[in-house]
């Protein structure tokens, strides 16, 4: 089988204070658009919530934080040089950001931008984790269920870039149904932003578990999608609270096949065969051949765990 590479890029962030701006914090991506490009980059891909700090960590009115965290209009007055110059290169980009729509509705979001900086795909977060009410006794917050709303445009896939792009973002990634139905459409290549706090405010969960799990979790989706995985993280201490790092590059293998080393800027890169997907995709995970939906159903008809369905005696 020949190969089909494609340039695949993660640029992830170190910590961005409250007091950093949108300008500041743009210079940033620009300048890991650029690395990214110079080696050889397709796609870059950036976190989730890249343009201000990890605000859902603060208790405030949905008003304040709309004031002072969400996007108006993408790209606005600050964003637009991402466009401008993602356009000179002829790169395109994936970007979280915290939107606020035109009808006031607040969505936890990335775009999908292209080599002529279009906007070809929108992804509002789905799994939202956290909490809506305020946790004083907690040494932060992780309010996203209060600022933004669930998503209501599903998980797609875009054919774009000369493959198929599905996107997802942090908290989604623990999830396999939405891994699945990107791979449904026959998605080459996903991409995913985060902010995962090293600390669980729920429970004392040992900190270590986090980085565990943030890979087994996307190892584990990209062998059982037969798609590439790229995963960019927002890292270190942001005002006080540490995000853990680990953004990587996944093979359909599920072999990690880029890490980022520290908890800075930090572009990782791989020339990634698009045509390794192919060859999971026509064995062990030929969906068409092997896939049973019959026996799926508890799926869609059940949200919490139920009863058991379990027959004794057996027939
Ligand atoms: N931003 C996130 O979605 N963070 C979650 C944390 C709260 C567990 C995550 O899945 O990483």
């Amino acid at each position: 089988m020949s190969k089909r590479p494609f340039g695949l890029a993660v640029a992830q962030m170190g910590p961005v204070q409250p007091d950093e701006t949108r300008r500041q914090a743009v210079a940033r991506l620009l300048a890991m658009m650029r690395e990214a490009h110079a080696r050889g980059a397709k796609l870059v891909v950036f976190p989730e919530l890249a343009l201000t700090t990890f605000f859902p960590r603060y208790w405030m009115t949905e008003e304040e934080a709309v004031a002072r965290y969400f996007e108006k209009e993408m790209p606005g007055p600050d964003t637009r040089i991402l466009f401008d110059t993602a356009r000179e290169l002829g790169i395109g980009f994936y970007l979280g950001y915290a939107e606020v729509a035109s009808d006031g509705r607040r969505f936890n979001t990335s775009i999908l931008v292209d080599t002529n900086a279009r906007i070809v795909g929108r992804y509002r977060k789905i799994h939202l984790p956290g909490h809506s009410d305020h946790k004083p006794q907690a040494p932060f917050q992780h309010l996203e269920k209060k600022f933004f709303e669930v998503g209501n445009e599903g998980f797609n896939v875009w054919e774009t870039l000369g493959t198929r792009i599905g996107m997802c973002l942090c908290n989604d990634r623990r999830w396999t149904e939405a891994w699945r139905v990107l791979a449904l459409q026959g998605a080459e290549v996903v991409a995913l932003g985060y902010n995962t706090p090293s600390l669980n405010i729920h429970w004392n969960e040992p900190v270590h578990l986090r980085m565990f799990h943030h890979l087994l979790s996307l190892q584990a989706a990209a062998y059982q999608n037969a798609v590439w995985v790229a995963a960019a993280g927002k890292a270190g201490v942001e005002d006080g609270s540490h995000l853990i790092a680990g953004s990587a590059i996944v093979a359909p293998t599920g072999e990690i096949v880029a890490q980022a080393q520290g908890e800075e800027d930090e572009v990782i890169f791989c020339q990634a065969d698009l045509a390794l997907g192919d060859t999971f995709k026509q064995h062990i995970f030929n969906f068409a051949a092997h896939r049973r939906p019959e026996h799926y159903g508890l799926i869609l008809e059940r949200v919490g765990a139920g009863p058991a369905l379990g027959k004794t005696p057996l027939p």
